[in-house]
């Protein structure tokens, strides 16, 4: 029978430090630098047109992006007045998902409202 390994034990990611004696036999231990990231953040933008009405962009901000009236209010205004907006902050599945169900809403409603998600910073 043949035992021989077929894959070659990988070396861990990160090796615990062996301790350090100095010279009074204390145990020091090293510091070692947090290399994991935190997870890239994804921001739902909505865009201004001419056609969307204002309640609708106010009532899908309330719906999808879980913001009080007069927080989806604003949102709305300021993407009115400036173009477009930032709705909210998730991960990028979660920030996908809100993108098509907001087109989704406004393609069934027969509105032109442009969704997008964008990675933040
Ligand atoms: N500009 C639109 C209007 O005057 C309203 C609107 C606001 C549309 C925000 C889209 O993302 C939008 N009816």
């Amino acid at each position: 029978m043949n035992f021989m390994a077929s894959q070659i034990p990988k070396k861990p990611e990160t090796p615990a430090a062996p301790p350090a004696t100095g010279s009074d036999d204390a145990v020091v231990l090293e510091r070692r630098t947090q290399r994991v990231q935190p997870p890239q953040m994804y921001q739902v933008v909505l865009l201004n047109d001419d056609f969307t009405p204002m309640e609708f962009v106010v009532q899908v901000i309330q719906e999808y992006f879980s913001k009080d009236r007069e927080t989806a209010t604003q949102i709305m205004l300021k993407i009115h007045l400036e173009g477009k907006g930032v709705c909210g902050v998730y991960s990028r599945d979660v920030a996908s998902t809100k993108v098509d169900q907001v087109l989704q809403a406004a393609r069934s409603a027969g509105h032109p409202l442009q969704c997008l998600s964008e990675p933040v910073e």
